[in-house]
């Protein structure tokens, strides 16, 4: 009775803005900010109840991404570190939408649990957004209401910080920001001493130059930097946003993949260069190069190319490890697999098979490839946007910890030892619950100087296939939809002919549509052997998708 007159002054602080249809969409609500705090305040009850249904640490994410600085939203943590599991969904898009107090009360009701002894708690960060400390008090609110949960502010984090807190919480395990750098940076050092020679002192290492997107992540890079000893890693992180640059204005991962363009703040003093650009909080990033000092082009090394380097270095660590040894076979069938989007670049696929992994294919979010990786050992996920992590499954960890006690015992081959503590260490240093930029770019430093390889001889890999992206602004995106990982028209009937049928006049030819997830259009997505192929390609199927 206490809650519900609670719930009832409360609420009636936080009117759904008259025409505002907030939708979860592929990773949560995204909108103009001033329309979000009833939002905010229904997800903080959301995240309350979440916490009470599974007696765990919820997590609440108060960002919108790369998106532009007036605009926020909302990202819900689950207890694994994971995103909000699919099938509370449709809670979150009704509670988000309730049009009343009395039909939030009934909503609420419907789903609540008894609390019990333990009050639970849920973590709220939020990026440097402005719009972000009003955000935070309306979530509060939300969260107060329900009995039993206790909101914690843990102030402005990157996506995955709070993700990695979320999980470290669960696992009873330190979980404070300084554990996570430190987690981190010791992995980071154990790679880079593990390299044959010795990793500080390889020579052509140029610093890195970071575009940290005016946002929250290169702000941490450098919190990252300062505290922690990272073993010869020459780091400059430019648009940290205390230089008066605007968050994801002309900057970010988001800009420089879709661009293929030099953020701001870069130019012809970085010419060859190894550059890497982080998106507005951080679960994103990509690598380029400024070619030459007369355009503002550069040389995007994507998600896929990431995938790539990081699947090579695992692929040979493991091979080390299972190399059979005086007749002695391996105990452990470890399965390891590669997880992709149909934006993956067609060559990056074949790249991939050609070195004998398995590659599937999953549709577009973040929540599809990660639940695809998790079936795997060792499972390796990137979006070519650059949203990606590696993951390992917990008997093969076990299985790893034990082989290496036992090689460090026995007076076997020293590299077969080295390889499992390479292996160990990278899943400590990759984030295990999302993308991470900062953790992402710490394991490329560590697997080029492994390699001893350049940004060029990493980008040399394999030569993309020239593609081209549409977007076609249609009055109703849901009349288009696909199947087999958004590869192919189902409905409306007759349309994958017509794609097929375009596609087949051109060498290498490859598109598909599918309706985003987070904006009001159909996307057309063609590959061909030339530049010039692949825009006609693009254009003669985005006419007919109008
Ligand atoms: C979201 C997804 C991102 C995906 C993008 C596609 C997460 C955390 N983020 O930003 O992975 O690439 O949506 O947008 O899952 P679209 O549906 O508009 O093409
Ligand atoms: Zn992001």
């Amino acid at each position: 009775e206490e809650q519900r007159s609670l719930l009832l002054s409360t609420a009636s602080r936080f009117p759904l803005p008259q025409g505002f249809k907030p939708s979860y969409g592929t990773a949560g609500f995204r909108a103009e900010a001033s329309l979000l705090p009833s939002t905010l305040y229904r997800m903080g009850i959301l995240g309350a109840l979440r916490a009470l249904k599974t007696q765990s640490v919820i997590g609440i994410m108060i960002t919108a991404s790369h998106n532009q600085v007036s605009d926020n939203g909302v990202k819900i943590v689950d207890p694994t570190g994971g995103m909000l599991s699919q099938d509370w969904e449709p809670f979150a898009d009704s509670l988000a939408n309730a049009p009343t107090a009395d039909c939030l009360i009934q909503l609420i009701s419907d789903k609540i649990e008894r609390c019990g002894e333990k009050k639970v708690e849920v973590l709220v960060g939020r990026d440097t957004r402005p719009s972000g400390p009003s955000l935070l008090e309306a979530t509060k609110l939300g969260i107060g209401l329900i009995i039993g949960a206790v909101a914690i502010d843990v102030g402005i984090l990157t996506t995955p910080q709070l993700h990695w807190m979320v999980r470290a919480s669960n696992c009873s395990t330190r979980a404070a920001e300084f554990d996570y750098f430190e987690q981190l940076s010791m992995s980071f050092r154990c790679l880079m001493d593990l390299i044959p020679g010795g990793g500080e002192s390889i020579e052509g290492f140029h610093k890195l130059v970071v575009d940290g997107a005016n946002g929250v992540g290169g702000e941490k890079l450098l919190v990252l930097k300062e505290m922690l000893n990272l073993k010869g890693l020459e780091l400059e992180v430019r648009n940290t946003g205390s230089g008066g640059g605007v968050l994801n204005e002309g900057v970010g991962a988001d800009f420089v993949q879709k661009e293929k363009v030099v953020p701001s703040g870069f130019g012809s003093q970085d010419v060859g260069i190894r550059c890497a650009s982080l998106d507005g909080d951080a679960d994103r990033f990509v690598y380029f190069i400024v070619p030459s000092k007369n355009s503002d082009k550069i040389e995007l090394v994507d998600g896929d190319k990431i995938l790539s380097l990081f699947a090579i270095f695992i692929k040979e660590q493991l091979s080390i490890l299972m190399k059979k040894t005086d007749g002695a076979g391996n105990d452990y069938q470890c399965r390891i697999g590669v997880v992709q989007t149909a934006y993956a670049n067609g060559a990056s696929t074949d790249y991939l098979k050609q070195l004998g992994l398995e590659v599937v294919l999953t549709p577009t979010g973040v929540k599809h490839l990660h639940e695809k990786a998790a079936q795997y050992d060792i499972g390796i996920y990137f979006e070519a946007n650059g949203h990606g992590t590696v993951l390992f499954s917990e008997p093969f960890l076990h299985w790893l910890e034990a082989k290496n006690d036992e090689l460090s015992s026995g007076a076997q081959d020293p590299e077969q030892r080295n390889a499992a503590l390479r292996l160990l260490a990278v899943s400590k240093l990759i984030n295990q619950a999302i993308g991470d930029a900062i953790s992402g770019i710490l394991l490329v430093e560590a697997i080029l100087r492994h390699m001893k390889w350049s940004i060029h001889r990493w980008s040399e890999l394999y030569h993309d296939l020239p593609s081209k992206q549409l977007k076609v602004k249609v009055v109703d995106r849901t009349a288009v939809v696909t199947a087999n990982a958004e590869t192919e028209v189902v409905k409306p009937p007759g349309l994958q002919e017509a794609i097929n049928a375009e596609t087949a006049k051109y060498s290498k030819g490859r598109c598909f549509i599918r309706p985003s997830g987070t904006e009001d259009v159909i996307r057309v997505y063609a590959e061909a052997s030339t530049q010039d192929e692949a825009n006609t390609l693009a254009n003669s199927v985005a006419n007919l998708a109008d």
